[in-house]
């Protein structure tokens, strides 16, 4: 037959629909399979090339499992809240509603006509009131236990765009939108206290498979860091500077102190301090800096010393100066450091610029040079001398500062509580009500869902309000509590809200008692398989993670974990290698190729054109490619014959099923296909094909082109849907060529002969030569000192 994909492609898609066979069976006695894909962000510029690559890995998987008899779910759905939509509605007074409507039908069309097999009775819509209301449910539960809460923040400000950024968004010191200065307002934020589970979230990594570099990213993301707290007195008043340092041991090797510009202390003693006019003025060109900007290691240091004040080192009374510089953070450990010019490299860069002593107190290093962060014999340091290795030297130290009660072991985490509020409309509205009375109380459950209301403006107040913030009717409302007057909380969450448990709601959509079904969670839970982007790993996926490990703790899932398995997709690059992007013009429409040369086409080249991990460009020729194979495996429908020439196909044809089993597995999915192609080159020598081996080709490159399969299997009398018949299996023996037998030397003598599959790799017949049971007793308690094999002629073995 020939591959006509115009007139096959809708009709296999509206069978396939009617009969609603991809749909997820709940209460099936099967085993489960749950494989998850992003969802996309409906954005107006429609679904891209690469987008089509990302869920193609778990739908070939997903078809593959069906096959072999799983019960799968393979969901979609809509992450629907945030600012593109929000921008697009200001710009073109659309409201946000319909905008999402029309890109959600858009990109259901897209990935129909792709013929993806999702179950479509389960797509969810984040934006939809019957979903948020759990999203909100699940952020009152985080409230009820300590989990999310208030609190006034420095946060990086555009005053022109009238928004808070995220560090991301103002890079540079510059509003990523307008780019005019930023600068840091004190706001109050809503936080989710992810800290408090950051052990959690590095001990389930041992649980899961996830690759290791994901793995690592999240490891570094959480930073674990183990040292001490130390407390430092301020000389001549009552008061300790309290500080965080991984290198207790290093203490007599203190030279000054650093505290963040920010820090408190210093507004507190502002009447000791004789310089506040520099200090401010220092503080105002840092606000202007994002943390990265800060802690870059390779820049020269600034800061300003602080005139009247003086620390002491407690563990030898020395008084020190302490100093501001930017390189120290308010946000992580107390704020303040110990400085050891000798041995940290900025504190050294620090003590050159402001000619402060440089005491070494590990032996090892050239400190005229450079700091020495390497291990060593303790000096200067009293009790520590003599000590050896840093590991003894802080245990000791950490003891004497115990027993002395001037400090103790403690952890540092570099992630921060995850600031969980955005002052826009088009998010979740935060259930929260404050009363001049009661304070912060939460909205009552039953009240749920907060529903959004109906907004004429979009656009943020003068101050960087939310737009609900203007709409009284939502504002002004009744304490829960004590029934007073009171007023909405107006910020809304933010875009990663609707995505940190989506995957539960798959599992049962349409609940209004529960977010989903106790029972069916069991069943389905964990996702068994999670592809997306590497972008993810350290934002939606710990999100995600976090929110996971919270419903266990508090009863609602069965496991830590929601992902047991995670993979990464690559990305399409454009023709020109370059990223494809609006704004260069290289993005590829899937429907544009679909039109051209059908959705199997692009699904068999979107899975064909590299390794599914790496970046790859877009080849048009390579796309041809794909097509003439699909056309000539069209063609064999007129090659059916029962003739024993076919005999011959029945090696490649068993070495093929192997092969696709296992690289599907492996996600070589290029390499499956590409053995697939050199089957239909056999095929082609051959000229004929039985109508067994036919159905065989067909499941097999069914999970890749399932419209072009699900046909053939029609026109050659197939039963039912090719999607739903059973997985080929193979027999191993029919797996190997020919056999040969080989002789056996034992020292360049002939001692025996085995018979080996032909061209079986040289440890395989070193093996089975040595299994023989002549050759066996011949070598018994000897040596082997060299094996040598001349391939399908001998093998040598030269023992003692
Ligand atoms: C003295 C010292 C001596 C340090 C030495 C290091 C080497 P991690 O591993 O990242 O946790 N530090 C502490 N708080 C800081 C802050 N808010 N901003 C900038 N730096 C800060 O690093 C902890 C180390 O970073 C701490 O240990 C402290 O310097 C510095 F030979 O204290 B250390
Ligand atoms: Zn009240």
């Amino acid at each position: 037959m020939k591959h006509n994909f115009r007139k096959i492609e809708g009709k296999w898609q509206q069978k396939w629909e009617d009969a609603k066979i991809f749909n997820a069976v709940d209460g099936s006695p099967k085993k489960k399979f749950y494989g998850l894909v992003e969802f996309p962000y409906p954005s107006g510029a429609g679904m891209h090339v690469g987008h089509i690559k990302a869920y193609s890995s778990l739908e070939v998987i997903s078809r593959k499992r069906r096959m072999e008899g799983y019960n799968v779910l393979f969901p979609i759905g809509f992450d629907a809240f945030g600012l593109p939509t929000e921008n697009y509605a200001i710009k073109t007074g659309k409201h946000p509603r319909v905008i999402t409507d029309e890109n959600i039908a858009r990109f259901t069309n897209q990935l129909k006509k792709v013929g993806f097999s999702f179950d479509w009775d389960r797509v969810i819509d984040t934006t939809d009131e019957d979903y948020y209301k759990w999203t909100q449910w699940i952020f009152l539960k985080m409230y009820e236990h300590g989990l999310a809460f208030r609190s006034k923040a420095l946060v990086n400000y555009c005053p022109s765009c009238k928004v808070v950024l995220s560090n991301e968004d103002s890079q540079g010191g510059h509003c990523d939108i307008c780019h005019s200065e930023v600068v840091q307002k004190s706001k109050d934020v809503w936080y989710l206290r992810i800290t408090e589970y950051a052990d959690k979230l590095l001990a389930g990594l041992e649980d899961v498979d996830y690759p290791a570099n994901v793995k690592q990213q999240q490891v570094n993301w959480i930073g674990k860091s183990t040292g001490a707290f130390v407390d430092f007195k301020i000389d001549g008043v009552d008061e300790q500077l309290e500080i965080y340092t991984t290198r207790p041991d290093t203490l007599f090797g203190v030279t000054f102190m650093v505290m963040a510009p920010e820090h408190p202390l210093i507004d507190k003693y502002a009447d000791r301090i004789s310089n506040m006019d520099a200090i401010k003025a220092y503080r105002t060109e840092c606000a202007k800096k994002t943390e990265f900007e800060r802690t870059q290691l390779v820049k020269d240091k600034t800061g300003v010393k602080i005139e009247g004040l003086e620390a002491v080192n407690p563990v030898n009374g020395k008084k020190i100066p302490i100093f501001i510089a930017d390189y120290v953070m308010m946000g992580y450990g107390t704020g303040a450091i110990m400085a050891v010019p000798a041995h940290d490299q900025r504190d050294y860069d620090f003590a050159k610029a402001f000619n402060i002593d440089i005491i070494e107190v590990i032996k090892g290093g050239d400190i005229s040079k450079e700091a020495y962060t390497g291990d060593g014999e303790m000096v200067n340091s009293e009790f520590l001398n003599g000590y050896t290795n840093k590991k003894d030297s802080i245990q000791k130290m950490l003891e004497e500062l115990t027993r002395q009660g001037i400090g103790r072991a403690g952890v540092q985490f570099k992630m921060k509580d995850w600031a969980f509020n955005r002052q826009r409309y088009w998010g979740e509205p935060i259930p929260i009500v404050h009363c001049d009375h009661c304070g912060v109380v939460p909205v009552p459950y039953e009240e749920l869902p907060l529903r959004l209301p109906k907004v004429e403006n979009f656009e943020p107040g003068v101050e960087g309000e939310s737009p609900l913030a203007k709409i009284d009717s939502f504002v002004k409302c009744k304490c829960p509590k004590c029934g007073r007057d009171a007023r909405r909380e107006t910020d809304t969450m933010p875009q990663w809200a609707g995505s940190s448990w989506y995957f539960l709601r798959y599992i049962d959509p349409h609940n209004d008692k529960c977010l989903a079904d106790p029972e069916k969670l069991k069943y389905w839970m964990p996702v068994d398989w999670y592809n997306g982007g590497m972008e993810h790993v350290t934002r939606h996926v710990i999100y995600s993670r976090f929110w996971h490990h919270f419903l266990y703790d508090i009863g609602v899932v069965n496991t830590p974990e929601p992902y047991a398995k995670r993979s990464i997709q690559g990305l399409i690059l454009g023709p020109d290698g370059d990223k494809m992007s609006k704004s260069k013009g290289n993005v590829v429409d899937p429907l544009d190729i679909v039109e051209e040369y059908g959705a199997d086409t692009l699904r068999t080249y979107v899975l064909f054109m590299g390794d599914y991990g790496a970046a790859t460009p877009w080849n048009e020729n390579s796309v041809k490619g794909c097509k003439r194979f699909l056309e000539r495996v069209a063609g064999f429908t007129d090659m059916l014959s029962e003739d024993k020439e076919t005999e011959k196909l029945e090696t490649p044809l068993h070495k093929t099923i192997k092969k696709v089993s296992s690289d599907i597995e492996d996600m070589k999915f290029n390499t499956a296909i590409a053995a697939l192609m050199t089957l239909t080159n056999d095929i082609y020598n051959v000229g004929k094909i039985s109508k067994e081996q036919l159905h065989t080709f067909i499941k097999l490159l069914c999970p890749f082109a399932p419209h072009l399969c699900e046909e053939m299997w029609e026109v050659t009398g197939g039963e039912g849907f090719l999607s739903l018949a059973s997985w080929p299996t193979y027999e191993e023996a029919k797996t190997v060529d020919a056999q040969t037998e080989i002789g056996v030397q034992i020292n360049g003598k002939l001692r025996g002969t085995v018979v080996i599959p032909t061209g079986a790799d040289k440890e395989e017949v070193f093996a089975m030569a040595k299994a023989d049971s002549r050759i066996a007793s011949l070598v018994e308690g000897k040596t082997f000192v060299k094996e040598i094999y001349v391939p399908n002629r001998v093998v040598n073995f030269v023992v003692k």
